[in-house]
């Protein structure tokens, strides 16, 4: 049974005041605040068997080493891939993108196509011209409609045998919208494209089976699921990270050096260059099972319920614009006041104790779309409250008439 005020109680932040007021956490896009369970698991970690790993024969290594394994294996049931060794562990998201970027440089030819959406986060921009830059392939976009949907048609159209890749959020970070991941999946593999999908901001909400939808590479970030800062994963189909070469040099990555030749260790070593994020990577398989507990369909069924009674609200606010309205979507609402810069709205609301984003999200060209500088946007978690969004709705109000 879904009992929010015993959710609320595993969340210690949620307990504390902003400016003199309750906090009410809505920035939960840009990072999710971390349970006590996890919180435990990680002083546990520093308090009893700090160790590098895969490397000390002594027990405090080994222990490490096999908490850090068994986290690989939680997350690999999670995302229900086929083997343990097509996790590899980064920093994040980012990381993981700019992994499979570099690999991608020895693969592509000048004249191949890239195709990329008009909802992406610059993380899954950037890269992709970088390795536009490296090998003379060309960047194309998918485009996007008022409501903040991909206009499939047109993916459709772009879509050839020149199309070596294509890469698409699952979740948009600035609008919510979910994104039709397994139709593109399927007409990219019909031309013989490799398809990596962002799944920063769905992962927080959706449990994704990378089997089923027969994805070639999907990313995530722990912190936008209850885990630390600094940790994430890629999950790699194991014919292409055979294909891909290292991202980095270094450490635990090698079967043998000489000053003459290197040879690479097996998966998913091959990628794990240094002394990684130990505890980050425990506390993300802490993480994961924490939100397992609550259970993704329970999750995703409160979070529309928190979505749908606050975009009511909104919509009778006088001179608000909501951007982002797919029928498909996460309980993300970007929205402006008319003549007022969303930053003034954001900083009204933290002096409230609200935190909310405010700006382009990192995510510019969605922007440039609406011709506007940026939002405010209020993202929320199961941990959320109807309470809590009705001190948004009164939040928004007392900053419209302050501001307007
Ligand atoms: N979006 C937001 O406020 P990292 O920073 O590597 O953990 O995640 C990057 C990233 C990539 N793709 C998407 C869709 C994202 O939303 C993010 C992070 C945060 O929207 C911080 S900019």
């Amino acid at each position: 049974m879904f009992n929010i005020n015993e959710i609320r109680k595993d969340f210690p932040i949620l307990s504390r005041t902003v400016n003199g007021k309750p906090l009410v956490y809505f920035d939960n896009a840009a990072t999710s605040q971390t349970p006590q369970q996890v919180i435990d698991v990680i002083v546990d970690y520093y308090s009893n068997y700090n160790a590098n790993i895969h490397r000390g024969v002594h027990s405090l290594s080994q222990e490490a080493t096999d908490k850090y394994e068994q986290a690989r294996h939680t997350i690999q049931k999670h995302f229900n891939a086929k083997h343990a060794h097509e996790i590899i562990f980064t920093s994040g998201t980012t990381h993981g993108i700019n992994l499979v970027a570099n690999g991608f440089s020895s693969i592509l030819k000048a004249g191949d196509d890239i195709l990329v959406s008009a909802l992406e986060h610059h993380s899954n921009i950037v890269p992709w011209q970088m390795l536009c830059e490296r090998t003379g392939a060309n960047l194309k976009v998918i485009p996007m409609n008022q409501e903040g949907e991909l206009v499939i048609p047109e993916f459709d159209a772009l879509l050839s045998k020149n199309t070596k890749l294509v890469f698409v959020n699952h979740v948009s970070n600035a609008l919510g919208t979910i994104n039709p991941i397994e139709y593109i999946i399927k007409q990219a593999h019909l031309v013989g494209a490799a398809v990596l999908i962002d799944g920063a901001q769905s992962t927080p909400h959706i449990k994704p089976d990378v089997q089923a939808l027969d994805v070639d590479f999907y990313v995530a970030s722990a912190h936008k699921m209850c885990g630390p800062t600094g940790q994430g994963m890629l999950y790699g189909k194991e014919s292409w990270l055979k294909k891909l070469p290292p991202y980095q040099g270094g450490g635990e990555m090698i079967a043998e050096v000489t000053f003459e030749k290197t040879t690479y260790a097996e998966l998913p070593h091959k990628f794990e260059a240094g002394t990684p994020n130990i505890c980050g990577g425990i506390a993300f398989g802490a993480a994961i099972d924490y939100m397992n507990t609550i259970g993704f369909d329970t999750i995703a069924s409160y979070e529309n319920e928190l979505l749908v009674y606050a975009t009511k609200q909104l919509q009778n606010i006088e001179g608000l614009t909501i951007y982002g309205t797919s029928k498909q979507k996460t309980s993300v609402i970007s929205f402006n006041l008319d003549g007022i810069h969303p930053y003034d709205v954001g900083t009204i609301l933290d002096k409230l104790g609200i935190a909310v984003r405010t700006g382009h999200h990192c995510a510019q060209p969605i922007m440039d779309f609406y011709s506007i500088p940026g939002t405010v946007r209020a993202s929320f978690a199961f941990y959320n409250t109807k309470e809590e969004i009705d001190a948004l709705i009164t939040g928004i109000k007392k900053a419209k008439m302050m501001l307007s």
